[in-house]
């Protein structure tokens, strides 16, 4: 499936996302098995063992780096910065992360700095700022700046090598890259972004996420094509409050 994905892809994608190889939303080439993971029971079985009874799903991507590929750079994917939940220990967004090729630091195994979702790190810190507003600059994007702190070991990090086939679950907010894949073999993850207590979340949250389905043609047509399957874990929102603010970065609350 994820070969599959991978050839739909168009060339310049991969050129644009040189460290991470490429990243492909589940929604963009549909295939019944991403669905299927994205249901799979024994995930859910691990999540409602942590507390997660009624989860819902948000966006899950095919991240492939290539043989003899840069490292990626530091980052954390957590979206409601300009919400006070993101500063508490309240479950958000979490990633289910699945590595189809057994990882270690030769191969570009996933690497993360433990408790940097709640607390402020130097790479928070980072003027990641270019012309194109809050995106990460190319330089560090196509790691042609190896120099780059982003790309650089960080204070505190760790690896975390798997086998294939291992979850790893963590929260969207902690900061994570993977190392260089110096071997010469393909390094795919497949990773899924759930809210794991999707209704114990502040109404303008739900908006947001509302906000976010709507927006995407190809998400509502893969929530339609697969309605039979995964209805149970689409985050539904009627309400008319206003979405909080998309917020990557978090601000000087995070101490
Ligand atoms: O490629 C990796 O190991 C990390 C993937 C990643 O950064 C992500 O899924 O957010």
């Amino acid at each position: 499936m994820s070969q599959w994905m991978i050839d739909q892809e168009e060339p310049e994608h991969f050129e644009n996302n040189r460290s991470q190889g490429c990243i492909i939303p589940y929604f963009k080439f549909p295939h019944p098995t991403f669905s299927q993971l994205i249901t799979y029971p024994e995930a859910l079985a691990a999540l409602a063992k942590l507390g997660f009874e009624d989860p819902k799903v948000w966006s899950g991507y095919v991240i492939s780096k290539p043989a003899y590929s840069p490292q990626l750079y530091w980052h954390q994917d957590g979206v409601l910065w300009d919400h006070p939940i993101s500063y508490s220990k309240q479950p958000q967004q979490y990633f289910l992360m699945y590595y189809l090729v057994d990882t270690n630091r030769h191969n570009g195994c996933l690497r993360v700095i433990p408790g940097s979702h709640l607390k402020r790190h130097a790479l928070h810190d980072l003027d990641r700022k270019s012309p194109r507003q809050g995106r990460v600059p190319d330089s560090v994007r196509w790691a042609t700046d190896l120099k780059h702190p982003a790309l650089q070991v960080a204070e505190g990090e760790i690896d975390v090598e798997v086998q294939a086939g291992d979850l790893v679950i963590g929260d969207s907010r902690l900061l994570h890259s993977s190392h260089a894949n110096q071997s010469g073999q393909r390094r795919t993850v497949l990773t899924i972004w759930y809210w794991p207590a999707y209704n114990q979340l502040p109404v303008e949250v739900h908006a947001l996420i509302s906000d976010h389905i709507t927006n995407r043609p190809d998400w509502v047509r893969w929530v339609e094509e697969t309605a039979s399957t995964t209805n149970h874990l689409i985050p539904i929102y009627r309400g008319d409050k206003q979405a909080v603010s998309w917020g990557s970065q978090p601000s000087n609350s995070l101490i």
